[in-house]
C-alpha cells in the first residue's frame, strides 16, 4: 500500500493534533530546519533556536510514540534547504502515494505549499491545523465586504458569544460591559512586586553552535545556556498555570505599564507558545474564565477580561485582517513614509532612554510587551515617518513570537497606520509626556520630556507634533482623532515653522539620537 507524508512545520507543534491520535506506519511525519525559513529575513537568534528545540522535543515525542519520523537538521549533508526537494527525497525513500500538510500560517508558505502540492504528482490534501478559534475567512464574513473598517469590538462580542467566556447564565457580559480598557491604564510605580518569572531554563548550546555553523544571520543575544523559552507542551503548560497563579491577578491593572526594572511586568510571555501551537487560544482564555469564576476576588473582572480579549479578540482578529489583506497588506505604505531605520535598532546604541531600554531588551531577550511595541518603539517609528516595510522587517525579525500572520498587521495596520485606517481607527503615537506617565524610562534620560524644540529637547515631541502637522489634511477632518492634530494646527505659524525645522534636524541626525 502506498504511504502517506505529512509534513510538519516549525509553528505546528501541536501534539494533541487528530493527526497524532493513531500510530500509523504507513504514515511519515516531515519536520524540517532549512534556510528557506531561516533566511527570509534576519530572526532573532533565540526565535531560531527555540523553533528548532521546539521541533526536535516534539520530533523526538512522535517518534517515543511509535509514529515515523523523518527529521532532516540544519547541517544534514542531504538537507536540500527547502520544502520542495526535502519533501521529493522523503516521497521516493517512503514509495508515497499521498502527501497532506497543515495550513500555514504565513501567505507565503501557503501558496508555496499549494503549488508544491498541485505539481507534485501525489493525491494531496491540506488539513486545519486545529489551533485558531475561527477560520481564516471567519473576520471577513463579520463585516460588510466594503466596509472602511473593521472594528476589532465588533468582532470581540462575536467571539465572547461563542465562546461563552465571562458571560452570565443570559447571556449577557459578566459586570454588564463587555469591554474593560478604561480600568487597565495604571502606570507601575515598584508595587506590587513582579512575579516570580515562570521561564524554564535549558542549555541550547549545540543548537546555537549548529546555528552558527551553517552560517545562519542572526540578531540579538542566543543565551543559549541560560534558554528561557519553553520547548514542548507539558513546560508550556507550566508556564500557563504560573502566569494564571501570579500574573493574571495584576495583569489588567498594569497592562499599559512599563518599568527599567522588569522587562515584562504581569504580561504572561505565553506568545511563542501559543503562536507555535503548543498551548491552543481556547485552553489559555478558558483558564483566565476558570480562574475569575473561582476566585473573583483575586483575578478581578477588568483583568480577566482585558486578558480575553487579547487572546479571543485581537489575536483572532488581526489573523482574519491578514488573510482578508494579503498579499497587497505588507506594501501598504497609507502615510508615504520613507525614512530609513536607524542602525541602532540592531545594536540598541542611543541615548534616548525609553528607545535604548525598549530596543535593547527586544535584542537582548526577544521580547517585549505589547506597550513598549506599540507606544515606544512603533511611535518612534511612526512619527518620524520610517518606512513602513522596513519597520515590519525589523520586528518579524526580532520577536520570538513573531509570525507574519500576527506581527504584519500589528505593524503594518496598528503601529504604522499604513493602511489607511483599516485596522486602527487612529494612529497610535505619543509624546513623552505619555511615555513619562506610563514609565520611569524620562528619570535616566539627557533629553528633557518638557521641551520640544530646544537643543536637548526629547526627540518624540518634535516627531509628534511634526507628524500632526505633515498629516493634518488626512485627519483634520476625522471625528475619531483627537485633540492633538487640532491643537497643532492651532499652533502659531512661528511653532510650527520651529517643530518643523527641529524635526527635519532630528531626521538628519537619526543616526545620533
Ligand atoms: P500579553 O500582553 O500577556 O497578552 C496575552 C496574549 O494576547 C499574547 O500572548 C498574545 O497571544 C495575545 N495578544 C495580545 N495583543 C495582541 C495583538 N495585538 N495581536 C495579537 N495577539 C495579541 N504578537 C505576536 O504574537 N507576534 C508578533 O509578531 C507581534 N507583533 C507585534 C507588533 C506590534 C507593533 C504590536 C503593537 C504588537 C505586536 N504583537 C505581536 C502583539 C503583542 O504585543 C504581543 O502578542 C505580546 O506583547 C506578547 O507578549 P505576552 O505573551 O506577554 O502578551
Ligand atoms: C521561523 C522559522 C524558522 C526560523 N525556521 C524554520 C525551519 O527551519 N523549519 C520550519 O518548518 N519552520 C521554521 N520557521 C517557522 C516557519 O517560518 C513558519 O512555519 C511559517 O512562517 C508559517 O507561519
Ligand atoms: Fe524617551 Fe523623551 Fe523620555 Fe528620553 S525624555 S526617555 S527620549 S520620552
Amino acid at each position: 500500500m502506498a504511504s502517506t507524508v505529512r509534513l510538519v512545520l516549525g509553528d505546528q507543534l501541536n501534539p494533541e493534533h487528530s493527526w497524532f491520535k493513531r500510530v500509523d506506519p504507513a504514515v511519515t511525519y516531515v519536520f524540517m530546519e532549512v534556510r528557506s525559513e531561516t533566511d527570509y529575513v534576519v530572526h532573532h537568534a533565540q526565535k531560531v533556536i527555540a523553533i528548532f528545540a521546539g521541533m526536535r522535543r516534539m520530533a523526538e515525542l512522535l517518534t517515543k510514540q511509535g509514529h515515523q519520523v523523518r527529521y532532516f537538521r540544519l547541517g544534514d549533508k542531504d538537507n536540500r534547504q527547502n520544502f520542495a526537494e526535502n519533501l521529493q527525497q522523503v516521497f521516493k525513500a517512503t514509495k508515497a502515494g499521498r502527501f497532506e500538510y497543515q495550513e500555514p500560517d504565513e501567505w507565503r508558505l501557503d501558496q508555496d505549499l499549494r503549488a508544491f502540492a498541485a505539481g507534485c504528482g501525489l493525491v494531496t490534501a491540506c488539513v486545519s491545523s486545529e489551533h485558531f478559534l475561527d477560520g481564516r475567512g471567519g473576520v471577513a464574513a463579520h463585516f460588510q465586504k466594503d466596509a472602511k473598517r473593521w472594528l476589532m469590538e465588533s468582532y470581540y462580542r462575536k467571539m465572547r458569544v461563542r465562546t461563552r467566556l465571562l458571560l452570565d447564565e443570559d447571556g449577557a457580559p459578566l459586570g454588564g460591559e463587555w469591554n474593560y480598557d478604561k480600568e487597565n491604564r495604571k502606570p507601575w510605580k515598584g508595587t506590587p512586586p513582579p512575579p516570580k518569572p515562570w521561564d524554564v531554563s535549558h542549555d541550547h548550546s549545540e543548537i546555537w553552535q549548529e546555528i552558527q555553523a551553517a552560517g545562519v544571520r542572526t540578531m540579538g543575544e542566543p543565551s543559549e545556556k541560560d534558554f528561557p523559552w519553553p520547548r514542548d507542551r507539558k513546560e508550556a503548560l507550566k508556564q500557563l498555570d504560573a502566569f494564571i497563579e501570579r500574573g493574571l491577578p495584576d495583569f489588567g491593572d498594569y497592562e499599559d505599564a512599563m518599568h527599567t526594572s522588569s522587562d515584562r511586568l504581569f504580561h504572561c510571555r505565553l506568545s511563542f507558545a501559543l503562536n507555535v501551537k503548543l498551548l491552543s487560544p481556547a485552553e489559555v482564555a478558558e483558564a483566565a474564565d476558570d480562574a475569575h469564576a473561582r476566585d473573583p476576588k483575586r483575578y478581578p473582572l477588568a483583568a480577566t477580561e482585558g486578558f480575553v480579549r487579547q487572546i479571543i479578540g485581537w489575536r483572532e482578529y488581526v489573523r482574519g485582517v491578514y488573510w482578508a489583506k494579503m498579499p497587497g497588506y505588507a506594501d501598504a505604505n497609507g502615510l508615504g513614509h520613507t525614512l530609513s531605520l536607524p542602525s541602532w535598532f540592531w545594536t540598541g546604541k542611543v541615548k534616548m532612554n525609553c528607545m535604548r531600554h525598549s530596543v535593547g531588551q527586544s535584542l537582548d531577550t526577544a521580547y517585549a510587551h505589547h506597550i513598549q511595541r506599540l507606544m515606544v518603539i512603533g511611535s518612534f517609528c511612526l512619527t518620524a515617518g520610517v518606512d513602513p516595510a522596513e519597520v515590519e522587517r525589523w520586528y518579524l525579525g526580532v520577536y520570538i513570537d513573531a509570525f507574519q500572520w500576527v506581527e504584519l498587521p500589528n505593524v503594518i495596520g496598528m503601529s504604522q497606520h499604513a493602511d489607511g485606517g483599516f485596522l486602527a481607527s487612529k494612529p497610535y503615537c505619543c509624546a513623552a509626556s505619555y511615555v513619562s506617565k506610563m514609565s520611569n524610562y524620562c528619570g535616566g534620560c539627557p533629553y528633557d520630556p518638557k521641551d520640544r524644540t530646544g537643543p536637548l529637547a526629547c526627540p518624540l515631541n518634535a516627531f509628534y507634533w511634526d507628524f500632526w502637522l505633515r498629516h493634518q489634511d488626512r485627519f483634520l477632518n476625522n471625528p475619531r482623532i483627537g485633540m492633538a492634530v487640532r491643537q497643532a494646527a492651532n499652533m502659531s505659524p512661528s511653532e510650527k515653522a520651529a517643530v518643523k525645522k527641529k524635526a527635519a534636524e532630528l531626521r538628519a541626525g537619526i543616526e545620533d539620537l
